[in-house]
């Protein structure tokens, strides 16, 4: 078991032997019952096959959290648990003098890193990622802990600054269900699926009370939606709850208003007969009303998304004539769905039908028609527009309502929640940034955990085998590795702008990127793909439209057609130019150049990362028992998988092997200084010029516990280069 030790001041000698007594017993144990052991490290021995054992055991016991030395597991229950995340068991872990010693639960977790947040001694930033396949649990456990904090971090003071803490942290958690609403859909993996990576950091002041932080705010960072799902759906799927949500929870005359008679079809709108718990159109109108957003805006927005409803249902039919534009083949739909974003008619028409481009020397503009497929396409990118700018907007309302002031706050604790790994039928670029991201998150882990932690005891010359590991860096390398990688191909073909087929795409990869051992064979395959070997199991994904979407091409009449509508939020996502653009799509010479989509979201992960870096990080892994998301069933081959792939017997060996407390010196010092009374003879110090109180004592401490606990301590080194003496890296329990 992997720990830190928070710097609690012992006020007398039996409290500091006390301290140290109870590290102890940590690490001595005997024969406990399967089910009842709460760290994996203790099972013996550690292999795939008696970590199965042990989760099968505690989740048929309905004991869903399990210690695996510096990670926690979550086992999905699929079934209401309220008693696990009642405010009251909330206070309980958070009063508790050690949280570790209570049941493994994610609000030790929670805990671990609120304190070590307020810590006097080092505060620093703490994250806790939370990962796993898609529909294994992520999102539901970054809610609670949001809610853990909210309930912990609250100011019980005054009534004055607990009305404020509560008026933030009711904010706070009022953001989960308007981003869920327009952000989550039911996929085939989960029925409330993220399309979108969010990074919330809970922000905490210290001003008012020492070591009582409270939440005084929160910004949210999303990453790529995945806003190709407005205008295409796989039909056994659905579009964004949100528009479930306003089709059978509008009132009669919203209905009136929005143009949604009940039992309307749209086409964009899949199994609209599957009804979710996720539909609760009052909760997300509730949530928005307490995020600021009054009524009136509120109207604005669903009047918008029925608008693209609308649009969906534009058909076109070819007019035989390359020189005549295609026709509309329901003019009712082109109405209303104006009607609804405010926009004039005939312009809308014609933007979806014809193409306004510049050619030859003289920049000559020339309309052409666009082919049916074409229309589509504008059709389709015209919503994804109006839908991608409208999710953003309101994480920025969402942001401005629950952001404290930088002044007010001193430390946050950041919660990653983002798409968990998945692998469809047909996966697609979606699919592709989506399990890019799982490999980053995947090697911050080996990186921080499985390669520094061992990399460090060689360092500190402590005795230590090497425990090999998975490295998913030579997937990540095959993805985004330069010079040559999946993204820089895809990338260069945007970039070269030649009309490619998804034939070529996936021989270029396959040629180019061969020596690749994470490169799959391609057999059998009727489509153009290629398959990558995840570390989470392999992916084919299908190179149709895949360059086009890395482009993603906003054809500038679209934008320029949104700044006419009338609407006031839509004027508010498409503002008018401040000077007059051009009217035309630039020709190919002229074309700036293309940030595609792969690039913009290597260069957010990358900056998501080095925000990781600079925390102190908390892993929870969470676990899919099935796929079907029964209650009490455990697939042994899908848990399998998932404990193999996240390295989670190595996880085990390093933190059962591996020094299992690590305190830093001066944590050190303050928490057994009583001791040091017992040994007033310190032996001298080689390393330090001048000992002063920091240097001393930990020897004699050392020297105490050696002899009278029989506990052994790794090297007593010098922290190279500072000359800081590092007094106590590690310390390992004998239990003999
Ligand atoms: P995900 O975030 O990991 O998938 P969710 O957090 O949405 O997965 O969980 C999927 C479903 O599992 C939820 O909708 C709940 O029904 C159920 N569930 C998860 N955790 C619990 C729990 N602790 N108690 C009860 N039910 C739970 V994805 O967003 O698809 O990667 O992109
Ligand atoms: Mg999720």
């Amino acid at each position: 078991m992997l720990q830190q030790v928070n710097g609690h001041s012992s006020g007398s000698d039996a409290q500091g032997r006390e301290s140290l007594r109870e590290d102890l017993q940590e690490f001595l144990g005997g024969e406990v019952p399967l089910h009842q052991l709460d760290d994996l490290t203790k099972v013996n021995p550690v292999t795939l096959e008696t970590v199965l054992r042990c989760l099968q055991a505690r989740y048929t016991a309905d004991t869903f959290y399990t210690n695996a030395g510096c990670t926690l597991v979550a086992l999905n229950p699929f079934k209401p648990v309220p008693q696990l995340y009642s405010p009251e068991l909330m206070r309980e872990y958070h009063a508790a003098p050690q949280p570790q010693k209570l049941k493994p639960h994610i609000f030790t977790v929670g805990e671990q890193t609120y304190r070590n947040v307020r810590s006097l001694i080092e505060p620093v930033n703490q994250s806790i990622v939370v990962s796993g396949e898609s529909g294994a649990g992520k999102t539901w456990t970054s809610r609670c802990l949001m809610k853990f904090y909210a309930v912990v971090a609250a100011s019980p003071t005054s009534w004055e600054s607990h009305k404020i803490a509560e008026r933030i942290e009711q904010r706070i958690l009022n953001s989960n269900p308007v981003m869920e609403a327009f952000g989550n859909a039911c996929t085939l993996r989960n029925n409330n699926s993220s399309r979108f990576g969010k990074f919330i950091q809970l922000q905490l002041n210290s001003l008012l009370v020492p070591r009582d932080h409270q939440m005084t705010g929160a910004a949210i960072q999303t990453y790529l939606l995945e806003k190709t799902r407005v205008a295409c759906q796989d039909s056994t799927e659905r579009n964004f709850h949100i528009f479930y949500q306003i089709c059978k929870g509008a009132s009669a005359d919203e209905r009136l208003q929005w143009h949604l008679p009940e039992g309307a079809a749209f086409s964009w709108l899949p199994n609209p007969e599957r009804t979710l718990e996720e539909d609760c159109f009052e909760v997300t109108r509730e949530a928005m009303l307490h995020l600021g957003i009054d009524a009136p805006t509120q109207n604005n927005i669903f009047q918008a998304l029925a608008g693209l409803l609308h649009l969906g249902n534009i058909r076109f039919a070819d007019s035989g004539d390359e020189a005549q534009p295609c026709r509309p083949m329901d003019d009712g739909a082109v109405r209303t769905s104006a009607l609804l974003l405010r926009l004039p008619e005939d312009p809308l028409l014609e933007t979806l039908r014809i193409r306004t481009i510049r050619a030859g020397r003289q920049q000559q503009v020339f309309r052409k028609p666009c082919s049916q497929a074409e229309c589509d396409t504008r059709r389709d990118c015209l919503a994804k527009l109006v839908y991608a700018r409208l999710f953003d907007w309101l994480v920025s309302v969402i942001n401005s309502s629950v952001c404290a002031d930088p002044a007010s706050w001193t430390t946050f604790i950041g919660l990653l929640d983002v798409y968990g790994f998945e692998s469809f039928p047909h996966n697609s670029l979606e699919q592709l940034c989506i399990n890019y991201a799982n490999e980053k998150l995947q090697q911050h882990f080996v990186a921080h955990y499985l390669r520094a932690q061992q990399e460090e005891y060689a360092v500190e010359g402590l005795e230590w085998s090497f425990v090999n590991y998975q490295d998913n860096q030579t997937c990540l390398d095959l993805i985004e590795g330069s010079p040559i990688s999946i993204c820089s191909l895809i990338n260069e073909e945007c970039r070269l702008n030649r009309p490619s087929s998804a034939a070529q795409l996936q021989t270029r990869i396959e040629s180019a990127l061969a020596g690749s051992p994470c490169l799959g064979h391609n057999k059998l395959s009727p489509e153009p793909s290629f398959v990558v070997l995840h570390y989470a199991g392999s992916v084919r994904y299908h190179t149709v439209g895949l360059v086009e979407k890395n482009k993603d091409p906003i054809p500038p009449e679209l934008t320029r057609l949104l700044q006419q509508s009338q609407d006031t939020l839509l004027k508010v996502l498409f503002p008018a130019d401040p000077e007059e653009k051009s009217q035309e799509e630039p020709s190919g010479q002229s074309r700036a150049p293309v940030l595609t989509v792969v690039s913009k979201f290597k260069a957010s992960l990358e900056q998501l990362l080095q925000v990781l870096q600079a925390t102190t990080p908390h892993y929870i892994r969470c676990i899919k028992p099935n796929s079907q998301g029964r209650a009490q069933a455990l697939h042994r081959e899908e848990v399998l998988n998932q404990l193999e792939a996240c390295g989670l017997v190595e996880t085990i060996h390093i933190s059962a092997a591996g020094f299992p407390i690590r305190v830093s010196h001066r944590t050190f010092v303050e928490r057994y200084a009583s001791l040091r009374r017992l040994h007033p003879r310190a032996p001298p110090d080689p390393h330090s010029p001048s000992p002063d109180e920091g240097h001393s004592a930990p020897w004699a401490l050392v020297d105490f516990a050696v002899s009278r606990l029989r506990i052994s301590f790794g090297s007593l080194c010098p922290q190279r280069g500072t000359g800081q003496l590092e007094v106590v890296r590690a310390l390992r329990v004998s239990t003999c």
